[in-house]
């Protein structure tokens, strides 16, 4: 595997679900994998479980890791091209990632959407150009449009909860149980969020076998390049009925109809406070689990008791993090 995006790029999901499983039986079984291999992590963005769980996984192969925080300490970076560079931005991406690349085997990269120029973020351009021009496999640690390594780890975590899946290890092959019923729902924020977890969790869950719906206020649609295929319930209630799993996410709008609202938050929270999962949300579902990639804002995603309550699934999801990047880091090696 040279680069990781989507879910195509994993090939056959049992397979990689099987391979997590193994993992996670024993995460240093492939310890020597990475000898004298570096890992390169580039953090353009903010991040807490993505650093921790991808230098984990690194570790668990026995690879080096070099960590750049971009935004600590690196230059500046310049990352259009054409630009007369006369602004506090005193490097180009073009010459860092060559350079960065001499260093390391393998590349991640957190660079969130700007939110401000769609066909810019949806090109996932700074990502490419590190596939482009460093010389190295690269993955995505949430980039623009995506967030893969988050989507493993939350189908990891959907199978080991299925009681129903043909995931779960307790239902054989005859036994035409239903599919898990998942739902992904929008809930409030104060700031202007990506569409990465949501459009990476929508192509995850279609590529499963669950049945998966959507629920959002009218103006939130997802790029269909996702969702294609997914019911969309714009009932928040009536989308919950019967769910499963409740996957809360914010995102901004993802400017699919209105193209001049893009990265907008459409209305102030205050008036979409009834979107917030609670108590009463989580009894419409069939005693459902409740997950979220994280950070979640309490009180605005999702109120204390729900999160607290025994069906949340937000800390194991966390921690399958560690091996959802254990099996794309050794896919990686494994290629090499
Ligand atoms: C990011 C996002 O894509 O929504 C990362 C999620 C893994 N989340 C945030 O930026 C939250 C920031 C905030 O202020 O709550």
């Amino acid at each position: 595997m040279k680069s990781f995006l989507n879910v195509q790029d994993l090939g056959d999901l049992k397979e990689a679900l099987r391979e997590a499983a193994e993992i996670k039986a024993d995460r240093y079984k492939y310890d020597t994998l990475g000898k004298n291999k570096t890992l390169l992590m580039v953090f353009f963005n903010n991040s807490l479980r993505t650093r921790l769980s991808t230098q984990k996984a690194a570790m668990n192969l026995g690879m080096n890791v070099i960590v750049l925080d971009v935004n600590a300490g690196a230059w500046k970076l310049e990352t259009e091209r054409g630009v007369i560079m006369d602004g506090d931005k005193s490097e180009h991406l073009l010459e860092a990632i060559p350079v960065m690349g001499s260093y390391c085997d393998v590349i991640g990269i957190r660079s969130f959407a700007g939110l401000a120029d769609r066909d810019y973020d949806y090109a996932e351009t700074v990502y490419h150009q590190f596939e482009k021009y460093s010389g190295k496999p690269v993955f995505a640690m949430e980039t623009a449009t995506v967030h893969p390594l988050q989507a493993f780890a939350d189908l990891i975590t959907i199978s080991e909860y299925s009681e129903c899946s043909e995931y779960s290890e307790n239902s054989d092959s005859s036994d035409k149980r239903k599919r898990p019923k998942v739902v992904l729902t929008w809930a409030p924020h104060p700031r202007s969020l990506p569409q990465a977890v949501p459009n990476s969790f929508a192509q995850w869950m279609l590529a499963a076998d669950v049945d998966f719906v959507i629920t959002h206020p009218e103006g939130y649609e997802l790029d269909p390049a996702f969702t294609k295929g997914a019911t969309i319930e714009y009932d928040q209630r009536k989308a919950f009925e019967d769910a499963d799993f409740i996957y809360a996410k914010n995102w901004s709008c993802p400017g699919v109809t209105r193209p001049e609202d893009y990265g907008k938050i459409l209305h102030d929270y205050h008036q979409m406070m009834h979107w917030t999962v609670d108590a009463e949300h989580m009894s419409w579902t069939n005693n459902a689990h409740f997950m979220h990639c994280l950070p979640v804002r309490r009180g605005m995603i999702v109120t204390d008791d729900v999160i607290e309550a025994p069906t949340s699934l937000v800390i194991p999801e966390a921690a399958n993090r560690e091996i959802s990047a254990t099996v794309v880091l050794k896919r990686i090696l494994q290629s090499m």
